[in-house]
């Protein structure tokens, strides 16, 4: 062996000639990871790689941060504004000033016409917190439409829902430092390898010092799950059956902490009561998992010292999303795992900023997690903003996911979206794209011009992405980075925060107001906004995050010795912020938090004679999302260039399908082509397709909404599969291939 090693070659790593390093954060999930990007002595990012002293990812990164310079010079970036009469004209170039100005115009006839809430505006997870407050600024306080929200309705709504049901605040209490602590970790309908690599290897590196049992709940066998010591095999959008069953064990067995249960929660009898009737056997039969499993989940986890439960889109894309949440909630709160180190219910956040954007947009409210319906916080932000409190509706308006039916139904004329691609990411696309064409005006503002949705609006923005601008990102565990300017944008491309203040300009209602130019200014407004608020980062600032690579909020300013936090190098935390209700004191009036009964009623589209197959959609490693960026990396695309559907090779063999044969996927709403990988990932009654390639599965999903977040069941609905001619289906699938 050892002789046959000498004579291989040595890797060789290409140098490519770095001048500098230049900090910055990565822009594609929540983990929240620390890169450097590397540039040469012209001032070209040549190189990416992971910094060794930031806590979260302690110098590594994941296949998409490794190269995640090269989006600075992908193919399809927006070079310059776009403008046309009619959408089925073509574009032609036009000068920022044009552009704005029509689209301001646009907005002042529509709302004059129409009403105020006639205008709708779309945002995202994917800007920088400080552009998300300044477009909160002119959506609410400028602009004045109460049909403003963003794409987390499709991600994380269900879990802001449920902690808000729950502690009474939005707000996740755990952080990844729990992995370190707990005695038993369970994790719903979250394939963490794949989707969070790095929040993973910290699990790992958590359970190479100390065994633990890790429970994954899912109904495919994901990679998460193959390194689990127990795989729930769930029949799909039954947590809530297997949650309530759960918590029916650990109070029938006189395992609750009924000490934690009467001094820190609400509403035990009746939760009590409810889960009497989810018996494990009766559990079992809806739920699929069997009842000596569930009886044993339950015992481990409530016997456990500190447990926890993570959770993303298995539990939050459901009709049972929000209660799906707060059964979680439920179990922690009764067997006393909230707030201890080890115990928690830690929702794993989706994009980049999802949480930036749940703190400080105004999507669902006001800044700093205030919300519309009460006067003191209409107030105290009008003020803030020197506008009238009269000027802010007193209800929030509609979701993201109720905007495009009130554009069927003739309630919205025009649209603003912001980083966010729903011709691709929205369920039954073909009604989506009905709706667009029905807009009397859209104006679309992305990094890139190829994106589908450009192809439905007048106007198109073109917008600077992820480091060619400056701002901060929160992560999974309320970590605030800093991303820094490392390049500048191509061409004529702006920064969203720079787009958001030219608008401003053109109302006049932003006359007596502060729209500050850089994003350090626009953060020092939310650092007052932010005083004595769940969410308080008054302690931080740009220059403090980047010494620190990230701060947990809550960070008051008494946290600080020094007027400007960043003078201080020696600066320490005095109070440990990494968990949240640490005291068992929630955001409730009475502090305590809520159990809350959870009946269910199946309401799922599921699988008949018809249409046999459980249609289940997500995600693969290496793209992200709608593809706009990692489908022009190279070493992102070629490892899944082509839309494929995970099937059981037995339910394959009795259909006549063979593994890399192209099919036809037919739902109640439409159809789409895939290749089929034939694997026992899935059960013989599903098919799991990942959602990252456009004209595909979302034109089949059905897309159900949770009746509390509005949030899309993206991962329940019904498919049949049928056969197709090979060299048609190969014709097309080359078509869409971008390599
Ligand atoms: N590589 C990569 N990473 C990403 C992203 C990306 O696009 N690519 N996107 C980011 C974003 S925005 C998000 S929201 C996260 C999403 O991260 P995840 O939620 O981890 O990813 P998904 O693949 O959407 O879904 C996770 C799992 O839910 C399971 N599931 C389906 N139905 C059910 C059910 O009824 N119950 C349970 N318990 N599980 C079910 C699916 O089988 C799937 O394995 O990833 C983030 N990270
Ligand atoms: N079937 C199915 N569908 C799903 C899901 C699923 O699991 N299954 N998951 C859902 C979830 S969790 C999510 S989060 C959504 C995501 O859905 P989308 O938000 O529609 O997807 P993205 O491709 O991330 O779109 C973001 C857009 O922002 C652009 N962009 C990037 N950076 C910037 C910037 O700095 N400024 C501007 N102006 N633009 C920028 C990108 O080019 C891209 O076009 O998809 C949802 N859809
Ligand atoms: S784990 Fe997420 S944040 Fe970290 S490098 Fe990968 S995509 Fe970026
Ligand atoms: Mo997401």
């Amino acid at each position: 062996m050892l002789f046959g090693r000498k004579k291989k070659n040595p890797i060789k790593i290409a140098d490519k000639k770095v001048a500098e390093w230049k900090y910055t954060t990565c822009g594609y999930c929540s983990t929240g990871c620390s890169i450097e990007v590397g540039l040469n002595d012209q001032g070209t990012p040549v190189a990416t790689r992971g910094v060794g002293s930031a806590d979260v990812n302690r110098g590594k990164l994941c296949v998409k941060g490794i190269f995640e310079h090269e989006l600075f010079k992908s193919k399809g970036r927006g070079n310059e504004p776009l403008i046309r009469q009619h959408i089925h004209n073509a574009y032609q170039k036009t000068s920022w000033e044009d552009a704005l100005n029509t689209t301001a115009n646009e907005i002042k006839r529509i709302q004059g016409t129409y009403g105020r809430d006639a205008f709708a505006i779309i945002s995202t997870g994917q800007l920088m917190t400080e552009e998300f407050y300044t477009l909160g600024k002119l959506s609410r306080g400028v602009i004045g439409t109460n049909n403003y929200d963003g794409n987390t309705t499709l991600c994380m709504a269900s879990a802001v829902s449920g902690y808000k049901r729950s502690f009474g605040s939005d707000g996740p209490p755990g952080c990844y430092d729990d992995f370190e602590h707990t005695e038993c970790l369970m994790a719903f309908g979250s394939n963490l390898p794949e989707q969070h690599p790095i929040i993973f290897w910290r699990l790992k590196q958590a359970l190479e010092k100390r065994s633990f049992p890790v429970i994954v709940v899912d109904p495919r066998v994901t990679m998460f799950s193959q390194m689990a010591d127990m795989h729930l095999a769930i029949t799909p959008g039954t947590d809530v059956v297997l949650l309530n069953a759960l918590a029916h064990v650990i109070i029938d067995e006189g395992l609750a902490d009924t000490d934690y249960i009467k001094n820190h929660t609400s509403g035990a009898e009746t939760f009590e009561k409810l889960v009497a009737q989810y018996d494990p056997v009766t559990a079992s039969k809806i739920c699929g998992i069997d009842e000596d499993t569930i009886r044993n989940v339950a015992r481990l986890y409530a016997k456990a010292d500190a447990a926890m439960s993570i959770w993303t889109m298995g539990i939050n894309q459901s009709t049972h999303g929000s209660d799906g949440v707060v059964g979680i909630n439920n179990l922690n709160l009764i067997t006393g795992n909230i707030g201890k180190e080890g115990g928690s219910s830690l929702s794993i956040t989706g994009q980049c900023n999802a949480m930036g954007t749940r703190e400080w947009s105004s999507c669902s409210g006001l800044p700093g997690y205030r919300v519309l319906e009460n006067p003191e916080h209409r107030k105290e932000v009008a003020d803030f903003w020197n506008i009238d409190p009269e000027f802010f509706p007193k209800q929030r308006g509609l979701f993201q996911t109720d905007i495009f039916p009130a554009i069927e139904t003739g309630q919205i004329k025009g649209l603003w979206l912001i980083a966010t691609n729903p011709m691709t990411s929205m369920p039954n696309t073909a009604r989506i794209r009905k709706t667009l064409e029905k807009l009397e005006f859209l104006v679309v503002q992305d990094s890139y011009e190829d994106v589908e949705t450009t192809q439905y609006a007048h106007v198109y923005f073109p917008a600077a992405t992820w480091a060619e601008k400056e701002g901060c990102f929160t992560n999974t565990e309320r970590r605030v980075n800093i991303v820094r300017k490392v390049t500048e944008p191509p061409a004529n491309a702006k920064a969203d925060l720079w787009i958001f203040n030219q608008m401003a300009k053109r109302f006049e209602q932003s006359a007596k107001m502060q729209f500050p130019e850089t994003s350090a200014e626009v953060f020092n407004e939310m650092r007052q906004l932010s005083k004595g608020r769940l969410v308080d980062i008054s302690g931080m600032d740009h220059d403090l995050i980047e010494q620190q690579r990230g701060i947990q909020w809550p960070y008051p300013t008494t946290q600080n010795d020094a007027n400007s936090p960043a003078d201080n190098p020696h600066h320490k935390q005095d109070k440990d912020n990494s968990r949240l209700y640490t005291d068992g004191r929630f955001q409730y009036a009475d502090q305590k938090a809520k159990l809350i009964s959870l009946p269910f009623i199946d309401n799922n589209e599921v699988p008949d004679q018809e249409y046999p197959f459980w249609l289940n959609t997500g995600r693969v490693v290496e793209h992200f999302h709608s593809r706009t960026k990692t489908g022009k990396i190279g070493n992102c695309n070629k490892f899944s260039p082509t839309p494929y559907m995970e099937i059981n090779p037995d339910a394959a063999l009795e259909l006549g399908i063979e593994h890399m044969s192209y099919v036809r996927l037919v739902s109640r709403r439409g159809d789409a082509i895939v290749l089929a990988q034939l694997t026992q990932r899935v059960p013989h009654n599903m098919i799991f397709v990942p959602f990252h390639f456009h004209d595909c599965v979302n034109r089949l999903s059905l897309g159900l909404l949770d009746p509390h977040s509005r949030q899309p069941a993206f991962k329940q609905s019904a498919v049949r599969i049928e056969h197709v001619d090979q060299q048609e289906a190969a014709q097309l699938n080359v078509e869409m291939r971008n390599f």
